[in-house]
């Protein structure tokens, strides 16, 4: 599939407040004059490792950065940057990575094959912050449908023992029901799991052959 940064790029684009009057050599592809934030803005969109760019008006300097720095961070005046949406065309951007809403009834293994096969693996949840923005998307499309997800995690190896699918990792953060997982030796999946009472999705448990809509998620 063609990237398609420009069209991307002309959507949206965010200011990432808290980097401001900042400054790091993390993550960095380049330093370049620039004349303004719109000719910063496309040094970014024309190179595909960018996801990420600081624009300082007063020197009319562009920095270009693969992705947020996180560290090696130190102050300069005048520093404002932007988050390019960097992922592919029908993909949302959360942090640094790209997630993509599947809206076909999949069983887990055909999902976690669906979301191989497109460069990326089955949703593995690791933050609040993450889960919360999951939920936001979800409620957003299926308006609080019954339509529960999958996510990357099963307990195939032990019982009551959930780890992620890629690394095989112990679940570090959670978000289950209360009286949820309570299906141990047949529900070995888990799902982002709608309820009507409380209008949200927490997580529960399931049969792993039941087929449910999921979510891809990949990295910058
Ligand atoms: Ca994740
Ligand atoms: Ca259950």
């Amino acid at each position: 599939m063609a990237l398609s940064k420009a069209t991307v790029f002309s959507q949206k684009y965010t200011l990432n407040p808290e980097f401001n009057d900042k400054k790091s050599n993390k993550e960095l592809l380049g330093e370049h004059d620039s004349l303004s934030l719109t000719k910063c803005a496309a040094m970014c969109q024309g190179v595909r490792e960018c996801c990420f760019y600081g624009f300082n008006p007063q020197k009319k300097k562009c920095r270009t950065h693969k992705k947020i720095f996180t560290s090696g961070v130190f102050n300069e005046v005048d520093w404002r940057y932007y988050a390019d949406e960097c992922c592919l065309s029908g993909w949302r951007r959360y942090q640094d990575h790209c997630y993509l809403f599947q809206q076909t009834f999949l069983n887990w293994n055909e999902a976690k094959t669906n979301c191989t096969n497109n460069g990326a693996y089955l949703v593995e949840i690791d933050s609040k912050e993450e889960d919360d923005w999951l939920v936001e998307q979800i409620s957003m499309r299926n308006g609080g449908k019954n339509e529960n997800q999958y996510l990357g995690a099963t307990s195939h190896a032990q019982l009551g023992v959930w780890r992620w699918s890629t690394d095989n990792a112990l679940i570090s953060y959670s978000n289950f029901w209360p009286g949820q997982p309570n299906l141990y030796a047949a529900e070995r999946c888990i799902v982002l799991d709608w309820d009507a009472t409380y209008g949200t999705y927490k997580w529960g448990d399931t049969r792993c052959e039941m087929t449910r809509k999921f979510i891809c998620e990949k990295d910058l």
